[in-house]
């Protein structure tokens, strides 16, 4: 099954600069990317891409054709693909059957993806019809935290392309290395990034006219914005590898790739990285060829994998050092899938695993284990 990225954000905001950054990050960790501009008002790519909007429309063919403006010619472009999707989804088709992860490098005009409806059915043609497990990265300039009206501004907008998109969402301040840069922010960068209690927002506009005769219009989004409970921000340094890793850790655990990737091609693998991600420990590799590993992999994905949840209090399972010790003794056997099997046999095991693996019927699988 493929994962990828759908990268929105206003024009400016870093989505081409953070799409080529991850693709050089995911090729250094091993996993198998490939960037789909769909955004033809990019000119200058600083990355190869696998497939172009440009090679089915360009935005200056199309201004001059119909006489648009930029705005309207974009426009244009995404329903002129979204006309085309066959086009796309020639395009898209060997990338999909060798399981490569997508990076999609969207078009920035804010109506594309907070009104108009284009790329939310293009969007839908992936994750519904061509299955692949997507998750909005919406980036937005940590220069909007400067000044309390732009980052309500940063809320509303990203608020909008939530409830417009209704796909997994994880929201971005990108250019954090920039910061500093702007003298100091009016509260902590927790203020920013964890959108907690807005009213403080609302007493630092206090004072200007505009916010006089704003403030209950202020107030009312703040509430908004608060009632809906769905935003937080990630900050992202794209030069900094612990930050990309961060945010692409977010991702995968909004896209699930975090509980199986690419399973179907290398599913003991999968486990090994599920089993990492939860624990800490890394189980020994077995051999691919081994049949009895890939029987046992394919058990686990097939039945477990996929019942994994977000939202384990993982940590607080973990601090028993007992477990710890099994997880140890499992990570260091010979033969790791009979450790595992003999380890399930206590009962304490077992609960654990029916808690962080979400095995639910362990019994199901009888003497298999
Ligand atoms: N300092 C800094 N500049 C960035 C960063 N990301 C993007 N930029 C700059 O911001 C400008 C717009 O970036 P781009 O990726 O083209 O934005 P897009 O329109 O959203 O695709 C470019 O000049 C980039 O070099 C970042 O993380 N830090
Ligand atoms: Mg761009």
């Amino acid at each position: 099954m493929p994962f990828g990225q759908w990268i929105v954000g206003p024009p400016g905001s870093g989505k081409t600069t953070y799409c080529n950054g991850l693709q050089q990050y995911l090729t250094l960790s091993g996993r198998k990317c490939a960037i789909i501009n769909l955004d033809p008002a990019n000119d200058a790519l600083p990355y190869t891409c696998a497939v172009n909007i440009s090679n089915l429309v360009t935005l200056e063919e199309v201004q001059t054709h119909h006489k648009l403006g930029p705005n309207g010619g974009l426009i244009f472009c995404m329903e002129f693909l979204q006309e085309n999707l066959d086009w796309l989804k020639e395009q898209l088709d060997p990338l999909l059957k060798d399981g490569t992860y997508l990076i999609f490098d969207c078009p920035g005009q804010v109506e594309l993806f907070t009104l108009h409806d284009s790329m939310k059915v293009i969007a839908e043609m992936l994750t519904n019809q061509w299955h692949v497990r997507l998750a909005v990265v919406h980036l937005v300039d940590a220069h909007l935290c400067t000044d309390a009206s732009k980052y309500m501004s940063a809320l509303l907008l990203s608020l909008s392309s939530m409830l417009h998109l209704e796909m997994p969402h994880v929201n971005v301040l990108s250019k954090m290395d920039m910061i500093q840069s702007y003298g100091p922010l009016a509260f902590n960068l927790d203020f920013y990034t964890e959108v907690q209690d807005l009213s403080y927002l609302v007493k630092s506009m206090e004072g200007t006219l505009f916010a006089k005769r704003f403030q209950k219009l202020t107030e009312g989004l703040c509430e908004v914005v608060e009632d809906f409970g769905l935003i937080s921000f990630t900050p992202l340094m794209v030069e900094d590898k612990e930050s990309m890793k961060q945010v692409l850790a977010l991702v995968d655990k909004a896209t699930g790739y975090v509980w199986g990737g690419n399973s179907e091609q290398q599913p003991y693998s999968q486990f090994q990285y599920t089993f990492e991600t939860a624990t800490g420990v890394l189980p020994v590799r077995i051999p691919e060829a081994d049949e009895e590993a890939l029987r046992v992999g394919s058990q686990l994905h097939n039945t477990h994998l996929q019942r994994l949840g977000i939202d384990l209090d993982l940590q607080s399972i973990l601090r028993d050092s007992r477990l710890q010790q099994t997880i140890r003794k499992i990570d260091t056997a010979s033969k790791p899938e009979a450790a595992l099997s003999t380890a399930m046999q206590n009962p304490e095991f077992e609960r654990f695993c029916n808690q962080l693996l979400g095995l639910m019927q362990v019994q199901a699988f009888g003497g298999a284990w």
